[in-house]
């Protein structure tokens, strides 16, 4: 049995790609942060009793903070595959905490692969890249193109995807980039654009909330689906040579595109709900972003298959459930107390 640690296992992708692994007969291990609240919510369904000899899923406290601990838990651990998508991932947030994204999201991946040097384990690292490196370069962005990061998260995830090169050369270490566009989905953190929308469109459609405020609706993203990105990653562990990849739709489409089809779906015009509010703009923004993802469809033989449409369908479908769930309570007397975002 494969034995694989994912970083970031509470997050978006960390939970699609731990139901992928465990549909393939993984053992995972992930690292959680310590917190006050649960944070468990989007991998709860896979938790099984590690009473039942049937578990395969363990979970560790730790931080990408602290290095000692990441050496302890490889050590123990002895993980054939690492995917390190921990991260202080939110780009208009990295600018009101960039020592902390530099620390988490830069160095938090030097501290694995330190972790890996180290305990001398034979271990294949993936490494979250992003297409915020490209920032604004123009597109389409390949594999070729120079980045110009836009932002201190950016920033952060080029000196990550150097040092995982780096230690590729430098160690011989089994060290891939997935450079991956924007994939969303219902689990999507609720702050990011997408998500924003259609919890707030579905929302607005059964009377819990009147606007819906943004910032820049001309930005344009190449937005697919996490599920079928989560793929790539595994792909890229299972070749012969370590290697980076970037991973889009190759279809690129603005924010208020996405607002004016969200909302129309559900039978309401976008322009009577969205307002614009200057705090959800950015000290220096990424207009567009445009992937060609030409090398992996021929090498990783990976394609995305849930087309825009049917993403923001999946989305919508996900929140009204939400949200007509919230009503419920409301109508029943229960406070509304979730009308934030
Ligand atoms: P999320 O923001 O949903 O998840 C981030 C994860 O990182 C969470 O599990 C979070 O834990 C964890 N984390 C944050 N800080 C720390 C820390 N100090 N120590 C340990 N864990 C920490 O991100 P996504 O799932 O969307 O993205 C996964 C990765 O891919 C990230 O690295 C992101 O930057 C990158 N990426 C994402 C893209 C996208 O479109 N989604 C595109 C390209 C790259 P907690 O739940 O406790 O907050
Ligand atoms: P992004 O995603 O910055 O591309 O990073 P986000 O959804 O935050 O923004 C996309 C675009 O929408 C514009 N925008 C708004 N964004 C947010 N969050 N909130 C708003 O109200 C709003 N109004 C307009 C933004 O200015 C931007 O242009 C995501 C993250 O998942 C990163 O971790 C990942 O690396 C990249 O995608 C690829």
């Amino acid at each position: 049995m494969k034995k694989a640690f994912i970083t970031g296992i509470t997050g978006q992708d960390g939970s699609y790609l731990a139901e992928l692994l465990l549909g393939k007969g993984y053992e995972i291990h992930g690292l959680i942060r310590r917190s006050s609240t649960f944070n468990t919510g989007r991998i709860d369904h896979l938790y099984q009793d590690l009473h039942d000899p049937e578990a395969r899923m363990y979970l560790h406290y730790g931080d990408l903070s602290v290095s000692g601990q990441l050496m302890d838990l490889l050590h123990d651990i002895r993980p054939d595959e690492v995917y390190h998508l921990g991260a202080q991932s939110h780009v208009r947030v990295s600018f009101d905490m960039p020592e902390y994204t530099g620390d988490v999201t830069g160095l938090g991946t030097l501290r694995l692969l330190e972790a890996i040097r180290k305990t001398g384990i034979k271990i294949r690292f993936y490494q979250a890249s992003s297409s915020e490196m490209f920032g604004a370069a123009p597109p389409p962005q390949s594999e070729e193109t120079p980045f110009e990061p836009q932002s201190p998260y950016a920033a952060a995830k080029v000196y990550a995807y150097y040092i995982a090169r780096n230690y590729r050369k430098a160690y011989n270490i089994f060290a891939c980039n997935g450079i991956l566009f924007n994939h969303e989905s219902p689990r999507r953190g609720e702050t990011f654009v997408t998500r924003k929308i259609t919890r707030a469109a579905a929302r607005i459609k059964l009377g819990l909330q009147d606007k819906l405020y943004l910032g820049n609706l001309e930005a344009k993203r190449d937005w697919g689906f996490a599920g079928d990105f989560v793929e790539a990653m595994w792909l890229m562990l299972q070749q012969d040579e370590p290697d980076d990849f970037v991973i889009a739709t190759g279809e690129t489409h603005s924010v208020r595109e996405f607002a004016e089809k969200v909302f129309q779906k559900l039978d309401l015009d976008y322009k009577e709900y969205v307002a614009i509010d200057q705090r959800y703009f950015r000290p220096a923004e990424v207009d567009i972003l445009l992937g060609d993802s030409t090398k992996a469809r021929a090498k990783l033989e990976w394609e995305p298959k849930v087309s825009f449409d049917q993403l923001i369908n999946m989305m919508i479908e996900a929140d009204m459930e939400m949200a007509r769930k919230e009503k419920t309570l409301i109508d029943a007397g229960f406070e509304n107390g979730s009308n934030r975002g």
